[in-house]
């Protein structure tokens, strides 16, 4: 049976013209999976909704969220969503949150069930500079994270779930000095490295 993978990015945020989270997944393409692609808008509200509403009507053997995380020096697989939402940044609402709670009746934290080293050893071997991150922040990509690994929980749902943060695209760092990208197809075929890995 095709495998269902859920794939979610997100809109620009931060003054940002693109997302190469969104850019990557909408040039992704597979014969291999049945592909459910989501461009998520970055707000604390229903971002979590998105997915989950898919959840509710689909059955999705992964779901596969990716963000931007601009400055870090590759991919970064997440270990952890964090039950806190604490940034100085606005999200695209116009909206700060500090030291909120995310879910009331949730545990502190999430770490995935997935084993990240052979994924990041894949990636590696395809030339992605990787890294295993113990953090995923707390602005919105912690949030739905966190909203989605604990809708899966609550629900019992045999779905795997992984968190990404993709570095910045060429084009956004023309205008910053010293400052890591990749390309979008890259990124994306990157994406694709990670499904395989979490499937083989
Ligand atoms: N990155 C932000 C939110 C949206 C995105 O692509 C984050 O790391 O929280």
């Amino acid at each position: 049976m095709m495998k269902t993978v859920c794939l979610s990015g997100f809109t620009p945020f931060g003054g940002e013209k693109i997302n190469p989270s969104y850019e990557a997944i909408k040039i992704l393409e597979s014969d291999q999976y049945h592909l459910l692609k989501l461009c998520i808008p970055t707000t604390f509200e229903n971002s979590i909704e998105s997915i989950t509403h898919i959840l509710k009507h689909h059955k999705v053997d992964l779901v596969l969220m990716v963000g931007q995380a601009g400055g870090r020096q590759g991919i970064s697989l997440e270990r952890f969503a964090v039950n806190l939402d604490d940034n100085e940044l606005a999200d695209n609402d116009g909206v700060i949150k500090h030291e909120s709670i995310i879910e009331i009746d949730g545990p502190t934290a999430y770490q995935t069930d997935l084993d990240l080293k052979p994924i990041m050893l894949d990636l590696m071997q395809n030339g992605y500079p990787t890294k295993v991150s113990n953090t995923a922040g707390t602005y919105v990509c912690n949030h739905l994270m966190y909203g989605v690994y604990h809708y899966i929980h609550k629900h019992h749902l045999d779905t795997k779930a992984l968190f990404v943060h993709v570095p910045y695209a060429h084009e956004q760092v023309k205008d910053k000095s010293d400052t890591f990208s990749m390309s979008v197809e890259e990124i994306s075929n990157a994406l694709l490295v990670i499904i395989d890995a979490i499937f083989k």
